[in-house]
């Protein structure tokens, strides 16, 4: 679907349900990672994108301080009154809203209620960061209409906050901060430790990006996660004790990580190697899109993908298949897992023209093996979380 026609569709949803025009209409959009996963929380540089597919934010303030939220695609609405406090609640998706309202109120902003009906192109659970789409358009929406004064930077980690305190998972910043800094034909090389950041051109001249949805999603996405966050933070209080000079992970040597291998424990040990040489990886990756050397940047994201998927441990069966598939295909230069991982999308760095080729390669081989349908997804980089303007 496009952006014009999910606008139309948002606003006439609206128009029907609320019986008037909305005021306001923002898009929010998902995002891509070219490369650097799992290091955002790490201390880390990621190399994210926004792209085409958006959450339409469509809303009008109201007189009290009553709010009512309706998710179009799922049919569901919620009301709630902004003079009581916000508890997070069972229906998920409202979740994502009252964890960014909640800060707000709590940082002691004086918001009024509204009507709010939103829709989505961005697929969820694909590993696009629909929620992190989701919270920052709602942070940006509020921004625009109360006159809040919040920068980009501190919209972003409002998102992330409601994902750790009312979603439960402990996630990095990087997709808040794509959503909200994405700009049109540009990657952001993000250092997650001192948030600075910078734009590099989203050019592959021959190649282009392609999605492949494996559309499984399993359900150990969030404990899984938080997992890792755990065996990482354990594997780096060693790694300090050892080498109290060091400070962040992206200093460390693999021989500095070798040398502990014994105390971190087999598991712990893989995954600080992992993230030892992901870092690594965002360095020199960015080096060769900036020289167009897109064969190295391609053998980059599959190397990760190892990583991710032996030492890292956050593929499953399918994403695998995937990217084993498109390894002996001259088109596909690069392929990885992409995103929190067990389930979700693949990125693939893919010729120009033989997109097509690919994806029926592909479809059919993985249909045959799990009689799973593959979506693809063929993606332009675009512009970050914004007010629609007639
Ligand atoms: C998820 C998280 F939300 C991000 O912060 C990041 O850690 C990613 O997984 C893995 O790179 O999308």
């Amino acid at each position: 679907m496009s952006k014009e026609t999910l606008i139309q569709q948002t606003q006439g949803f609206f128009q029907e349900r609320f019986k008037t025009e909305p005021q306001h209409v923002f898009l929010s959009p998902g995002r891509i990672n070219i490369i650097g996963e799992h290091v955002d929380y790490n201390d880390g540089f990621v190399l994210p994108a926004a792209i085409d597919k958006y959450v339409c934010l469509t809303i009008s303030s109201t007189d009290d301080t009553t709010c009512t939220i309706v998710a179009k695609d799922i049919e569901e609405e919620y009301t709630f009154n902004l003079q009581y406090s916000l508890h997070p609640v069972d229906q998920m998706w409202v979740n994502y809203l009252l964890g960014v309202l909640s800060q707000l109120k709590d940082k002691g902003f004086n918001l009024k209620g509204f009507n709010l009906a939103f829709s989505s192109t961005v697929p969820m659970g694909a590993g696009l960061s629909s929620s992190a789409a989701l919270e920052c358009g709602v942070a940006f929406a509020m921004n625009e209409m109360f006159s809040l004064e919040l920068t980009k930077q501190d919209i972003a980690l409002i998102g992330q906050k409601a994902e750790h305190t009312y979603v439960g998972v402990k996630c990095g910043i990087m997709d808040q901060f794509a959503s909200v800094f994405g700009k049109e034909n540009k990657v952001i090389k993000l250092d997650c430790n001192t948030l600075e950041y910078e734009y590099h051109n989203a050019d592959f001249k021959d190649y282009s990006l392609l999605l492949l949805d494996s559309n499984v999603k399993h359900t150990h996405l969030t404990s899984g996660y938080n997992t890792r966050r755990e065996e990482v933070e354990k594997g780096i209080a060693i790694l300090k004790s050892h080498f109290p000079e060091v400070k962040n992970f992206r200093d460390y040597t693999e021989e500095q990580v070798e040398s502990v291998k014994e105390e971190l424990g087999d598991t712990v040990y893989r995954r600080c190697l992992f993230v030892v040489k992901e870092i690594q990886r965002v360095q020199d990756a960015v080096k060769a899109m900036d020289a167009s050397d897109f064969k190295t940047l391609g053998t980059l994201m599959f190397e990760t993908h190892n990583g991710l998927s032996e030492n890292y441990e956050v593929s499953c069966e399918e994403l695998d298949f995937l990217v084993d598939t498109v390894r002996n295909n001259d088109a596909v230069i690069g392929s990885r897992m992409m995103g929190g991982g067990f389930g979700g999308c693949t990125i693939n760095l893919v010729k120009k023209g033989s997109e097509d080729e690919v994806i029926a390669q592909v479809s059919k081989a993985y249909k045959e093996k799990f009689t799973i349908e593959l979506t693809a997804y063929k993606v332009a980089v675009s512009e970050g979380t914004h007010t629609y303007k007639k």
